[in-house]
This record gives structure tokens, sequence and C-alpha cells, in this order.
């Protein structure tokens, strides 16, 4: 019988396998997160919650283009304390839950990460990294000093993990890791989605209403992966990538990289629940059939000795 175990550990956050689906997708209520999980993931994101609900941008927020999505959302959520019951409901059925969260200042980074941990989440994903919003309220990220003054005044509060969320719409997103550790981050997610525009040549006009969106799906895998690369060996906590998975084989590339667990969005909204124990098996098979008994024998492997 093979002992190859799927299970993986981020910072004490407990997998039975590495993969999650990424915030925003399939995140917004307990029943479509809680298929999440029965579809295979290790673990479930929220929808990134804020200290009050939110409408968001009016349609169209999102559209196909080549190799993936643009989507400009606009952090529509229905605030923190609304999400506190849903996330109790799913830790009651076992469900390790993730929620991502931001805020439109420090003080209320640190609020809502305290309503959020109250709730028992298994860890805080900090979005610094919105490309569809102010600055104030999106791209905190953008900035070393910032990320690292929010990661600090999210630990004081935080009883669990602390991941910070890094865009690639930066010149340098190595400084911002850094920045992040220095803050007390426990790991990192790489990345949000690299800001695009799609326009509609009948209408003479851009197909989004906020004008530029934020693109996901294969189109964004090379750029997210050479993210996770960089981060890797810049850093030394735990990395989650994200950009374009949509196969075990994608997942790999990710984990050989420098990626410890892996983030599912736009195969997800394609592909249906399933899609998590598809890539989870996918990895299983790669690491039985080269010889792996586990998922941190490949992590980091193509950098070499
Ligand atoms: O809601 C959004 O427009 C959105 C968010 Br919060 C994010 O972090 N990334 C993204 O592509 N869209």
């Amino acid at each position: 019988m093979s002992q190859l175990s799927l299970a993986v550990s981020i910072a004490g956050l407990k997998l039975r396998n590495p993969t999650m689906n990424a915030a925003g997708v399939l995140g917004i209520s307990a029943p479509l997160l809680r298929r999440v999980y029965d579809g295979g993931a290790g673990a479930v994101v929220t929808k990134s919650l804020g200290g009050a609900q939110r409408m968001g941008h009016s349609n169209p927020t999102l559209v196909s283009v080549e190799g993936g999505a643009l989507n400009a959302m606009g952090l529509p959520n229905p605030g923190a304390e609304y999400f506190v019951e849903m996330i109790r409901e799913l830790k009651g059925e076992g469900v390790p839950v993730v929620a991502s969260f931001f805020g439109g200042t420090i003080e209320e980074f640190r609020e809502v990460a305290s309503v959020l941990s109250e709730a028992g989440v298994d860890a805080l994903e900090v979005n610094v990294s919105c490309p569809n919003v102010a600055e104030e309220l999106g791209m905190l990220g953008a900035d070393p000093v910032n990320t690292e003054k929010v990661t600090e005044a999210v630990k004081e509060v935080a009883r669990s993990p602390v991941i910070v969320k890094l865009s690639p719409n930066v010149t340098d997103i190595c400084e911002i890791a850094v920045a992040a550790e220095r803050g007390g981050a426990d790991a990192i997610t790489a990345v949000n989605t690299l800001k695009g525009l799609a326009v509609d040549a009948d209408l003479r006009k851009p197909i989004l209403t906020n004008v530029t969106g934020g693109l996901s799906g294969p189109a964004l895998k090379p750029v997210a992966l050479r993210c996770v690369w960089e981060i890797y060996e810049a850093v030394e906590i735990p990395i989650i990538g994200c950009g374009g998975i949509s196969s075990g084989r994608d997942a790999v590339e990710y984990l050989l990289s420098g990626a410890t667990a892996v983030q599912i969005g736009t195969a997800a909204m394609d592909g249906g629940f399933d899609v998590f124990g598809e890539i989870a098996e996918g990895i299983g098979g790669y690491l039985s059939e080269n010889g792996f008994k586990g998922v941190k024998e490949i992590v980091g492997l193509a950098h070499g000795g």
C-alpha cells in the first residue's frame, strides 16, 4: 500500500490536501462553501468581507477575455458581522474556513479581523490587493510601509494564522512580501488579479462599468508563477499560489516553484465544484508516479539544491 499523503500545514492551518477556492469565487454563503469542501477542497475561503455591507459596482462586472476573465465586482459583500453565523455553521460541520477581508483604514482592518477571529476562523487572509476600488480600500498592498502596518494591526487581534494576499500590480512584489513578513505575516497568497481592460469596438467604450478590471485564468498563470518563484527566494514563510490553475499539473508547477498550497478561482467558475477534488487527485497522481510520498517533498524543488 502507498503511504502517499496530500495533507499540508500552513503555519498551523491544517489541510487534507493543498487546494482551496480563491477568495471571491463561490464564497458568498455557507451552503456554497460547503459544496466547495464537498467538491474536494482542503479548505474554503470566503468572499472578501468588510466592516459594513457593500453593493459593489453596477453591471457589467465580469467579462470573458482571451485566456481568462476580467472582473470588477467592486468588493460586494454582506459585511463581516453578517458572516459570523455562517462561519460558525461551517466550523460546526468540520470545514476549515479561511476568512478573506479588507478595510478602508488600518483601524478597520483590525476591527474586521477581530470580528472574524472571534467567529473562530482557521486563518485570516488579508486582502490588500483588490485592483478594482479606490486606493484606500484596495491597493494598500502596493506600498511596503502600509503592508507592514496593516499586517501588524491584524496580528495584534488575530487568534489564527494571518495570510497576506499580494497584488501582481507592483514593481517589486518581493519588497511587499518581505514587508508583510516583517509585520508578522504567517503566510503569503500570491497573487490577486492583474489589472487589465476590455473595450467593445462596436460601442466604442470599455465593457466594464469600472473601466478596468482584474485579469484571472490561464493568461495570469505565468505572471503568478513568476511571483511565487520570486517570493519563495525572498521570504521564509509559506506561500499559497493563485492564478490560472485548472489542472493537477498546473498545481504541481506552483508547488515546484515554492507554493505549499494553491487556490483555484476561474477554473471553479467554469468547471464547478468537483474541480478541487480533481486537482488534488492530479497532484496525488504526479507524486506517486514520480516516487514522492508527500506534497512537502516537492515544494520549491524547481529551485534546485
Ligand atoms: O471584488 C472585486 O472586485 C475583487 C476583489 Br475584492 C479582489 O480582491 N480581486 C478582484 O479581482 N476583484
